[in-house]
């Protein structure tokens, strides 16, 4: 092997031997560069003949040539092992699953409002909504509550400043609407028309000093009012008929009124259903409280009692969403605690 292929035969070696782009330049530079070896053979070619020159200087050329491409071809090989290296280390697995952002949900006790108004309002029952805080008159005045009834104690009612109090319950926003509604109808009222009738749920926040299992201090409730000029108990019957069918899904739940006393109606009957199957089949559970709006109640609206009458009912939205889900504790409602309430979504 004569001294050129020699030294390209180094060459090749050295390049090889570079595992980085640094190393690789460093040995070019010992070949290649201002005092490399392939650069001093040429600078020795000064003192040759011109024949000579020409012999010498193409074979040191081609020995040139090939250093150079092992040159680049180890350049090569460097670049690709890094892009290699690289796309392993940043590898995606494009097949695992997606990170979603969690997901909210409805609170059931929302769910059950939106029920109780979907159902309501398919029987033609306008929806009310209004104040938390209210006046003594609203709350208990306007609904024959007399100033010595025990509801009026200090033991149920939160009092806030300047006279006012937290609803107990939201017949007085019903109270509002019925008013409402006798003015805006009181120029047929004074031709001594027929007005249209009051039909409307009130659905919403109500508080009262409680708290224990079953008695939470804020808890919910929704009430109905009915009011014609002919409007019985009978048609109380058929829409709570509808309304717990339809709420429980269930078309032979079974339905019973029993006798009871609230000031504000006359005759007065709390609401009972069973269900004829489920855990609670054959079981009668108290779901409402109802009556015929009392005399001074349909007055305090603004209507003549001997020609209006109704009914008015109430229930606890938060009691129906625990037989509807079959929860025990009344307080895992208002609790907060995701692991219960993400069982909703
Ligand atoms: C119950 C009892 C009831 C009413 C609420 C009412 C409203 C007006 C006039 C007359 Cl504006 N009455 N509401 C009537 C009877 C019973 O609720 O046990 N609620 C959970």
């Amino acid at each position: 092997m004569n001294e050129l292929d020699q030294l390209v035969q180094a060459a090749q070696a050295d390049f090889e031997q570079a595992a980085a782009p640094a190393d690789l330049e460093n040995a070019k530079a010992r070949y290649l560069g201002k005092s490399g070896r392939v650069t001093e053979l040429l600078k020795g070619m000064a003192a040759l003949s011109p024949e000579e020159k020409k012999a010498r200087g193409a074979a040191i050329n081609e020995a040139k040539q090939r250093v150079e491409a092992a040159l680049n071809a180890r350049r090569q090989a460097l670049a690709d092992a890094e892009l290699q290296a690289q796309l392993k280390a940043e590898a995606l697995d494009v097949t695992l699953p997606g990170r979603r952002r969690g997901t909210g949900g409805l609170h059931p006790v929302s769910r059950t409002m939106e029920r109780i108004e979907a159902i309501f309002g398919s029987m033609g029952f306008d929806v009310a909504d209004g104040p938390e805080i209210e006046t003594d008159w609203f709350n208990f005045t306007a609904l024959n509550t007399p100033a010595d009834h025990p509801a009026r104690s200090m033991h149920d009612t939160f009092y806030v400043e300047g006279g006012h109090l937290l609803r107990t319950h939201t017949s007085p926003m019903q109270v509002r609407y019925a008013v409402q509604h006798v003015k805006q109808h009181r120029a047929a009222l004074e031709m001594g028309e027929a007005i249209p009738e009051i039909r409307v749920i009130a659905p919403g926040r109500t508080y009262r000093v409680d708290s224990d299992a079953t008695h939470s201090p804020m808890f919910h409730q929704c009430e109905g009012l009915w009011i014609g000029e002919n409007v019985s108990f009978k048609d109380l019957k058929s829409v709570f008929a509808d309304f717990f069918r339809n709420f429980f899904e269930s078309d032979d739940l079974q339905i019973r009124f029993r006798p009871s006393f609230f000031p504000f109606t006359e005759p007065s009957a709390e609401v009972d259903i069973a269900f004829s199957s489920g855990p609670l089949k054959g079981r009668w559970l108290e779901v409402a409280g109802s009556g015929q709006v009392h005399p001074n109640v349909v007055r305090n609206f603004g209507l003549d009692p001997e020609r209006y009458i109704g009914f008015a009912f109430g229930m606890g939205p938060d009691r129906l969403t625990m037989l509807r889900y079959g929860v025990n504790d009344l307080r895992l409602f208002f609790d907060g605690d995701l692991r219960f309430l993400s069982q909703f979504k």
